[in-house]
């Protein structure tokens, strides 16, 4: 791990001071692209292979570091979640935009993120099929120059625009899809800066010590407004917006990395995802991709013993889809949420995205019925990403 992080930490360190100086947000370019490609080579300018490049060092190092991070027993602070309110936007190097000429909602929402991060994954899911225009800025794990600004230092992080002209900062995945989807209940008159503070920091105690959380981050806030939803429906939403973040996320880095193969795999996937064959010398992407599949083939073991995983890491994420399967089939409907997804659907799909090219999501759908509902999902993600007009998720009365 060290000798991967020394190479590319001086690496990250040049591109950082490179994009401090040479590129401004104003030459982000549109790109309607998702999880998969980042964008066709031959078209880039060199502002923007810069900032490929940054983004792939980013996101290679982010899974790496922040896997390591979380099998430590670092819980999250009061830091990692308190919001700041800015008078302007930052001025950082932006990735890419996707503009939706019906979106009138003026949210100019910045999404903070590192592309294969399954919590950044489960919010682009959200905003493309919303129909919400977004800049997203590929944050660089190391140095994080770009997310300078915010006290908390975890990604997702997004930004909204308050009617008033401020940006405010808004942490944690669930919080961000809930928050916003509030805003879609009426944008004319609802404004994030009140929305955001019906989702304040939350102290616990647990058995595992103090703990800060973000209350109310599976609910949304309908204000005077009555969705016409049963509460059971409502319920079920909730409980499995929360099942994704407690327990199947937890199931990936053990799945993809599983075997030394497997995470070599995986990391051939990143190259090919962020084209690295195209972006950085052979010798630094074999480097990315032997350092990287090595480090994350011995966290993954640390991992699965965190999450109390057996060996047979796959039957867990073979139960879990079979699980959310079963509560699809129950229902008879094409999505949990009936003929269009719901959050539910969208934070599962979401957080599955990210290993959508790995062996282990190959294995799902061989073993599972998972395969037609998660491309159903990805169809209507993909068909409204920058063109649906962004509306609320539930009917009203
Ligand atoms: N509960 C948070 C989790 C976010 C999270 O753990 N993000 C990871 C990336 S996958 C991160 O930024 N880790 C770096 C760190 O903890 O410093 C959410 O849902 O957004």
């Amino acid at each position: 791990m060290s000798m991967f992080s020394t190479a590319l930490i001086l690496r990250t360190r040049n591109i950082a001071r490179l994009s401090a100086l040479q590129l401004p947000s104003r030459n982000a370019q549109l790109f309607r692209q998702y999880a998969t490609k980042i964008t066709e080579p031959k078209k880039k300018s060199s502002t923007l292979k810069l900032l490929l490049i940054g983004g792939a060092i980013g996101g290679t190092i982010g899974t790496v570091y922040s896997a390591y991070d979380n099998i430590g027993k670092k819980k999250a602070t009061t830091k990692d979640l308190t919001p700041t309110i800015l008078k302007e936007k930052p001025d950082v190097p932006v990735m890419r935009k996707i503009i939706n000429p019906n979106d009138k909602t003026g949210l100019d929402i910045i999404l903070f993120q590192f592309q294969t991060c399954p919590f950044c994954c489960k919010v682009r899911a959200f905003l493309d099929y919303s129909g919400l225009s977004y800049s997203v800025v590929e944050v660089d794990a190391v140095l994080r120059q770009s997310i300078k600004w915010s006290q908390s230092k975890k990604v997702p992080i997004v930004l909204v625009r308050s009617k008033d002209g401020d940006y405010v900062q808004l942490n944690d995945s669930s919080m961000i899809i809930s928050a916003i989807s509030s805003i879609l209940v009426d944008p004319v008159k609802n404004d994030i800066k009140d929305v955001q503070k019906y989702y304040p920091v939350q102290k616990f105690e647990d058995v595992y010590g103090t703990l800060f959380d973000i209350a109310n981050k599976y609910f949304l806030m309908f204000q005077d407004k009555k969705p016409k939803i049963s509460k059971e429906l409502f319920d079920e939403e909730r409980k499995y917006r929360s099942w994704t973040d407690n327990h199947l996320v937890h199931l990936i880095s053990p799945n993809v990395y599983r075997t030394y193969g497997e995470a070599r795999e995986t990391f051939e996937w990143f190259s090919d995802v962020g084209q690295w064959n195209v972006y950085f010398p052979e010798w630094e992407r074999n480097l990315m991709v032997h350092v990287g599949t090595f480090a994350m083939w011995l966290i993954s073991k640390r991992l699965k013993k965190k999450h109390g995983l057996t060996d047979d890491v796959r039957i867990h994420l073979y139960d879990a889809c079979d699980k959310w399967m079963g509560a699809l089939e129950k229902k008879q409907t094409t999505f949990l949420g009936g003929k269009e997804p719901n959050l539910a659907d969208l934070s599962v799909f979401g957080v599955l995205c990210s290993m959508e090219g790995c062996e282990a999501f190959q294995d799902c759908l061989d073993n599972t019925k998972l395969g037609k509902w998660f491309y159903d999902v990805k169809a209507k993600v993909e068909s409204n990403r920058g063109y649906r007009v962004p509306v609320s998720f539930y009917e009203l009365q």
